[in-house]
């Protein structure tokens, strides 16, 4: 590296992934087109990075500076895939329409608890109603300590709640296709102008219009990123005795089962299956446990090489 060259590094954050290109924001809010130097470079949005112009009006990712939290993916190999970095918060979105899998939104709870991130639940489209079983879904969320709001884009009761979820913190928002992310996004950011896409009436499903991550600046403080939905989101799985702690009341149920080790499906003494039987603990939720459970177990058996991640 020639004196040149050092002199013109500095340090900015890429706000925008576009593969072999990403956006880096300086330090004075500008953003500037840059390409990655060298093939083994991994960059995603959010990260903080070393940068240099190299003498177009393109400049040169030269490295990634250490990353805190992440929100990562399993992939279909075993491994974890960094999607976002640097956040503080997740806030997983459901809406009324399509309809909510609430078992999606356990798997990012449980991926957010497992990362050491803070996570928040958005509902929205509640112009369209809110049928008496998501209202009570949601209320269990509140009752966990999950911030839970109701919003819409579309009249009342707005988004001003989510933007007081938001301020001060970088978050992603995720969730299903179609659920309103990016038109979230754009409600909260004028010049957003993230890209929507009417629901497919045949699948009712959501097509997949954001394809890549971007991070906008909130008004007041904060940042904000929208990122392309999933039809199938899986956190990268610990060890499956770790699954019960991405699950704050079957974590706490267990201190009194008979087990330490208690995986709470068919031993003796389990606090967390009397629970489930006396209502207590919301037998979704603890469907949704054992779910990961055995996902957890599987990739246990098929990648015996893996290495879980560590919890934090
Ligand atoms: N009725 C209603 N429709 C909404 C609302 N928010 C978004 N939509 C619509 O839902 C569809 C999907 O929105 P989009 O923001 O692209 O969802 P994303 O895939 O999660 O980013 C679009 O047709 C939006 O206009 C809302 O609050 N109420
Ligand atoms: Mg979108
Ligand atoms: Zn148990």
């Amino acid at each position: 590296m020639t004196q040149d060259e050092q002199t013109q590094r500095q340090i900015g954050r890429v706000v925008a992934n576009h593969g072999r290109h990403v956006e880096v924001q300086d330090r004075e809010g500008h953003r500037v087109l840059c390409r990655l130097h060298g093939r083994k470079l991994l960059v995603v949005c959010g990260d903080e990075v070393e940068w240099a112009p190299d003498g177009t009006d393109v400049g040169l990712v030269h490295a990634v500076l250490p990353r805190h939290h992440v929100l990562e993916r399993l992939s279909m190999t075993g491994r974890a895939e960094t999607v976002v970095s640097n956040l503080d918060r997740i806030v997983a979105v459901a809406a009324a329409k399509p309809t909510p899998d609430w078992q999606v939104i356990d798997r990012y709870l449980a991926g957010a608890e497992w990362a050491g991130l803070s996570a928040a639940i958005a509902f929205n489209k509640c112009d369209l109603g809110l049928s008496a079983e998501d209202d009570r879904h949601l209320n269990d969320y509140a009752a966990l300590g999950y911030p839970v709001v109701r919003v819409s884009t579309r009249g009342e009761p707005g988004v001003e709640s989510l933007g007081q979820v938001l301020a001060g913190f970088t978050s992603v928002l995720v969730g299903q296709s179609g659920t309103g992310k990016s038109s979230l996004l754009n409600a909260l950011v004028p010049h957003a102008r993230a890209v929507t896409q009417e629901i497919s009436a045949a699948s009712e499903e959501g097509r997949h219009t954001t394809t890549h991550a971007a991070m906008h600046e909130l008004p007041g403080d904060g940042r904000l990123i929208d990122s392309p939905g999933v039809r199938d989101y899986a956190p990268p799985l610990p060890v499956p005795a770790a699954v019960g702690s991405g699950f704050r009341e079957i974590h706490q149920l267990a201190a009194a089962c008979k087990f330490q080790d208690c995986r709470h499906l068919t031993e003796p003494g389990c606090a967390v299956r009397a629970a489930a039987e006396a209502g207590t603990l919301s037998s979704r939720r603890f469907a949704s446990y054992r779910h990961l459970y055995q996902l957890a177990k599987e990739f246990e058996e098929r990648f015996p090489a893996r290495r879980p991640p560590r919890l934090r």
